[in-house]
């Protein structure tokens, strides 16, 4: 079960940032009924995501190709579930210095590990389940695939009533000065692949933090911690998904006028689309509602940006300070503003409560396409494209402007073949046979790579 908001000493610095809301006596009656979440971390920016999640409580894995990555995260989080994904063919590296192709390949050499976390009872019961990856890097998002067919396959059979699978990803995007064409192809390819388990229905809601709007944001405002120290943009960034996610998975303890029930949520964030979470803390008075509607789908998003429109689904919650007044007309009116601007199906939660000073509203939309941020990685990536074509050419006149092109097959790229660090076996011999004409002298073929495949269901998967 989810820890007490109030008496958590995992919390650290994430305690400043939590609305006031999770620590009132009305949430903490019904925290028993609180959504319970599992988290699973690929990669570094993957395992610091989810490491902030696991400081509620929520059972939390780690998979990275690299140990030291995850050592930063081992108060938090225990050794079992810190797992190395290890690469035979490479076995001194440590992560993918940005290769998300290399990174498919050392997940795909690990889909035991992968299959072994998506069958404990912590994944297999969870109301909801979250894979957590930064798209810019190599290990994680070459992991997606293996880790989502796997988790998918379990995670179906908690499928809600319209078929839908409560599971999610939380994914990072790379700021405009992270430099060159692989985060952003990265990224795209990431993207590509989230997309299609959407389309398959593979899975539900995608929450995209977007690191460049996260950037411009903390500059303007950076956070201190308690005893003074600053926390770096990306440290911030997880932390605001962490308590955007706690914010949201308390609305249904929320009692009020209209609530927003937990089977509501879970079918909300099992929708497959691209989640956008609004937040407004900052009314005091509604003179204008529809105005203040508008402006926090449009203006409040939290993480990443969206066109609004072609929504899947949506939720608006409303919270009252206790003692204000509420209009009796609020709901309808709500409601009736919210369906009319996402023009779709909109759940709805009005409460009062006891800690909140202002009014605080939250918005949730479940959209079809992503964020916008996605365009200008394209744009982004056409032109580190075009510079690195420039540098390339740039480096080849430096190189032939010394006269040295006589040496240029020296070192012959023939001799670097891949398959040649690993031991030799009877089958490269074999391979030799017509070269030598031993084809009459036979050898019985053993090939270790046919192993028989295992029974379990997840072993049949089609990655
Ligand atoms: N939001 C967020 N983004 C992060 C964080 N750490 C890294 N990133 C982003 O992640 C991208 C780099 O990916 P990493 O997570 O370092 O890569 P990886 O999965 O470990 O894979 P390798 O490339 O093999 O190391 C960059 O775009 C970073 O901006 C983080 O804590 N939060
Ligand atoms: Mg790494």
């Amino acid at each position: 079960m989810i820890k007490s908001f109030e008496n958590n000493n995992s919390l650290g610095a994430l305690s400043a940032l939590l609305s006031p809301h999770l620590k009132s006596k009305e949430v903490l009656d019904e925290l028993d009924r609180f959504p319970s979440q599992a988290i699973v971390g690929l990669g570094q920016g993957g395992g610091r995501i989810a490491t902030e999640l696991s400081r509620f409580g929520f059972p939390t894995f780690l998979l990275n190709s690299s140990k030291s990555d995850m050592e930063e995260h081992k108060r938090l989080i225990s050794e079992d579930r810190r797992i190395v994904t290890k690469s035979k063919l490479y076995p001194e590296l440590e992560g993918t210095d940005k290769n998300a192709q290399l990174g498919y390949d050392i997940a795909t050499e690990n889909k035991e590990l992968y299959k072994m976390v998506a069958l404990t009872p912590e994944i297999q019961n969870a109301e909801f389940v979250w894979a957590t990856v930064s798209l810019g890097g190599g290990t994680g998002n070459g992991a997606l695939k293996v880790a989502l067919a796997y988790l998918s396959a379990v995670r179906k059979k908690r499928a809600l009533p319209d078929g839908n699978i409560p599971l999610g990803i939380i994914c990072s995007l790379p700021s405009s000065d992270e430099k060159g064409s692989s985060f952003r192809k990265n990224a795209l390819a990431g993207v590509a692949v989230i997309q299609q388990l959407m389309n398959e229905r593979k899975i539900g809601n995608v929450l995209i933090i977007d690191n460049e709007k996260i950037k411009n944001y903390y500059a303007k405002d950076p956070l201190k911690t308690y005893n003074g120290t600053e926390i770096d943009a990306k440290s911030y960034s997880n932390m605001v998904v962490a308590s955007i996610l706690a914010e949201i998975s308390s609305l249904p303890l929320l009692d009020g006028r209209s609530v927003f029930d937990k089977t509501e949520l879970l079918a909300t964030l099992s929708t497959p689309g691209w989640l956008s979470i609004s937040k407004n803390n900052k009314v005091s008075e509604i003179d204008n509602l529809e105005h203040t509607i508008h402006d926090l789908f449009n203006d409040s998003e939290v993480l990443a940006e969206y066109e609004l429109s072609n929504i899947a689904a949506g939720a608006i919650a409303v919270m009252y300070p206790s003692g204000k007044n509420i209009s009796p007309k609020i709901a309808d009116d709500v409601y009736q503003y919210t369906s009319n601007l996402l023009n779709t199906k909109v759940n709805l939660s009005i409460s009062t409560n006891s800690k909140v000073e202002n009014l605080t509203f939250y918005g949730l939309t479940v959209n079809h396409t992503p964020s916008v941020r996605i365009t200008q990685l394209k744009e982004e990536l056409t032109e580190w494209i075009k510079l690195e074509e420039e540098q390339e050419r740039a480096k080849q006149e430096a190189s032939s402007s010394l006269g040295l092109d006589e040496f240029a097959d020296f070192f012959s790229s023939e001799r670097k073949n891949h398959k040649g660090r690993g031991e030799i076996s009877l089958s490269d011999l074999n391979e030799l046979d017509n070269t030598f004409e031993l084809g009459e002298v036979s050898f019985k073929e053993n090939d270790s790579k046919n192993e028989k495949s295992m029974e379990e269901e997840l072993d049949d998967l089609d990655i």
